[in-house]
């Protein structure tokens, strides 16, 4: 089937690094992918040690079973199972047998009813061994030749199945990084049939932009349209944080541009409500589609589920502020940040005590301390565990800045500032924060450049008086 003919693909990856979601959520959101108009599940995890690790493996009869009802409940609500393997880690290409362990692999899930096939070569060495290299000359073609060898028998064994490689240049920066970047994606590209579908996760792995003509050289280059991997929600990569904001960022022409689009969401399952429902908005209608608007009906939604102990649901307003809390990676809800800016602002300049600045600040750790105490009471306690150390943090952080600003704007800026809660060198302290304190920032958040330091030995020059 050419890429034109192929139906386009939407629905929800697992595809994170940590802890894979538990067999019954996955149930959960079965039924409901169908609800948001999606028509895919990607079983990914890359921690399942039998996906990646050690791929060759086959599932216990235990685990197959598990395998077999998520396919069997993909089927009964209309939904794809996706089940991808990742053998890059140690894969020796060259070797035949090599091949057929893949397939034999890929046979067990066969027969438990899959049909969309992935093969995932992102996050690997981009080393070939010694007889791979001899036998293939490059990275692209060596892994070509595997993703044909396995798709050509799934074709015989599954000609209805979606097939779909994730690359190792899964991104531009990639590409660009690599130096044969897209020499490879050109490589793969031709030599990957027309019936293979081709991840890319945009500009950056995570990408705060994605629109059609940032797609049309890798579009060329792989002979297709790519399929979107979305990490924008994805928050592996930084365990403090959460993403409760809306889909942004995505053009209205992007849908069109591509074969199909995916959410990679936040690791804990039970905090993912927006990424799915406004990714669903997007797609139902990607001209229409305004991320607050769609963040608004998301969070209607969302909190109809919240019960707390005793019945009551989360206020709208407490919802809001933990959504504008855990937001998006590069900012924090609107509101929020126009609190930083006053805060950022009043550090400048300190205000008078009657500031109404500092009034805000003061409401607004409060609301804060409070959001904790409702939250604790969710009878979802799944979801308030997946929010606790997020939220504690929160807590934490607002009202001590509140009180700094406070007392800056009484006692002025030389007064010290103590807090008997607040045993120095406990907080903001371990291993990452000591290193991360060690690396500056630069103010587009980028590691900043190294001062040049005179070679060592060398003395430093003297000021021209
Ligand atoms: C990645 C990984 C993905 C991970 C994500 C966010 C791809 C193709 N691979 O590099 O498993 O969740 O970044 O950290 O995105």
């Amino acid at each position: 089937m050419s890429e034109s003919d192929r139906p386009y693909l939407s629905g929800v990856l697992e595809g994170f690094y940590g802890r894979p979601w538990r067999h019954d959520q996955r149930l959960e959101l079965l039924p409901r992918l169908r609800d948001w108009g999606y028509d895919s599940y990607h079983y990914a995890p890359k921690d399942d040690i039998k996906l990646r690790a050690r791929w060759r493996e086959r599932y216990e009869p235990s685990e197959a079973a598990q395998l077999r009802e998520l396919v069997d409940a993909c089927r009964a609500h209309g939904i794809r199972f996706g089940y991808a393997i990742a053998p890059g880690l140690d894969i020796r290409y060259a070797a035949g047998v090599e091949l057929e362990r893949l397939v034999a692999k890929v046979d067990q899930l066969l027969d438990l009813g899959v049909r969309d096939v992935i093969l995932l070569f992102d996050d690997i060495p981009h080393a070939l061994d010694a007889d791979s290299a001899e036998r293939f000359g490059s990275f692209a073609v060596a892994q070509a030749h595997l993703a044909e060898g396995l798709f050509a028998h799934l074709r015989e064994r599954v000609p209805d199945g979606r097939r779909i490689v994730c690359p190792t240049d899964y991104c531009r920066a990639m590409a660009d990084a690599a130096g044969d970047g897209w020499a490879y994606l050109h490589a793969l590209g031709e030599r990957l049939g027309p019936d293979v579908d081709v991840f890319w996760t945009g500009d950056e792995i995570v990408s705060e932009r994605i629109d059609a003509a940032s797609l049309a050289d890798v579009s060329a280059a792989l002979h297709r349209r790519p399929v979107i991997w979305d990490n924008l929600h994805a928050n592996d990569y930084d365990l403090r944080r959460l993403y409760l904001g809306p889909l942004s960022g995505r053009g209205a022409d992007l849908r069109a541009a591509s074969a199909g689009f995916f959410t990679n969401p936040n690791t804990p399952f039970e905090v993912n409500e927006v990424a799915f429902a406004t990714l669903a908005a997007y797609l139902a209608d990607p001209a229409g589609y305004v991320p607050e608007t769609a963040l608004e009906a998301a969070l209607e939604a969302w909190r109809a589920r919240l019960t707390l102990d005793g019945g009551e649901a989360l206020g709208r307003d407490e919802l809001r502020l933990l959504t504008e809390l855990c937001y998006l990676p590069w900012s924090s809800g609107p509101a929020v940040e126009a609190l930083l800016r006053d805060a950022r602002a009043l550090l400048g300049a300190p205000g008078d005590p009657g500031d109404p600045r500092l009034a805000r600040w003061r409401d607004f750790a409060h609301d804060v301390e409070r959001l904790l105490e409702r939250l604790t009471e969710l009878t979802d306690r799944g979801l308030l565990y997946a929010l606790y150390a997020v939220i504690w943090e929160a807590r934490a952080e607002s009202r001590v800045l509140a009180d700094y600003l406070e007392h800056r704007a009484r006692a002025g800026s030389g007064a010290r500032f103590g807090r008997p809660d607040r045993l120095p060198n406990t907080y903001r302290r371990g291993f990452a924060a000591d290193v991360q304190a060690l690396l500056p920032l630069d103010d587009g958040g980028a590691i900043a450049a190294p001062a040049t330091t005179p070679p060592a030995g060398t003395a430093p020059m003297e000021e021209v008086p």
